[in-house]
């Protein structure tokens, strides 16, 4: 498996009217797009720093994956995205390893990326999501 960099950094916030002009106004980033990922029922806003991205992302329903971590641990990093040569076989060489998967197949995500994410319980606590840009 090929892991090139660091993809993106996700942040689950509660709003992203609150939060982009923080990132905008006090870290001097400039939000580049804001985008609804209706399967993930969330809403993403994207920062580039270098090649790395930040991913803010706030919930559109309570109980989706970043409504149910807000509400257990608040706001705060939810999760990192390694950007992968060849996402399926990535994932078969993380299954045949023992890493639990939470996707099986990649699916799309924000940006037209495949994205799948592997679990935090077999990451030392970290929800991982590898991508590819096809
Ligand atoms: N980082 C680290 N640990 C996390 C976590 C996260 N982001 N989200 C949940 N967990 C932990 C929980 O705290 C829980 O730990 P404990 O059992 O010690 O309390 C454990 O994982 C299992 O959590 P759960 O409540 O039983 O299961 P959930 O229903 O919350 O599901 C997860 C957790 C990771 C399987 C689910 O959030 C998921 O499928 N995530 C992948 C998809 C996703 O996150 N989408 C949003 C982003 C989309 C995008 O970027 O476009």
């Amino acid at each position: 498996m090929k892991t090139t960099h660091i993809e993106h950094i996700a942040i689950a916030v509660k709003s992203l009217d609150e939060s982009i002009p923080f990132y905008e106004n006090v870290f001097g980033l400039k939000c580049y797009s804001i985008e609804e990922v209706k399967e993930q029922k969330v809403k993403t806003a994207f920062f580039k720093v270098g090649q790395t991205k930040i991913e803010l992302l706030e919930a559109t329903d309570p109980e989706s994956p970043v409504g149910k971590f807000i509400e257990k641990k608040g706001e705060g990093l939810h999760h990192i995205a390694f950007a992968v040569n060849g996402i399926e076989n990535a994932l078969n060489e993380m299954e045949t390893k023992g890493v639990r998967l939470i996707d099986k197949k990649p699916r799309k995500g924000a940006e037209g990326l495949d994205i799948a994410f592997l679990h935090p319980k077999s990451t030392f606590g970290v929800l991982t999501e590898f991508c590819e840009k096809k």
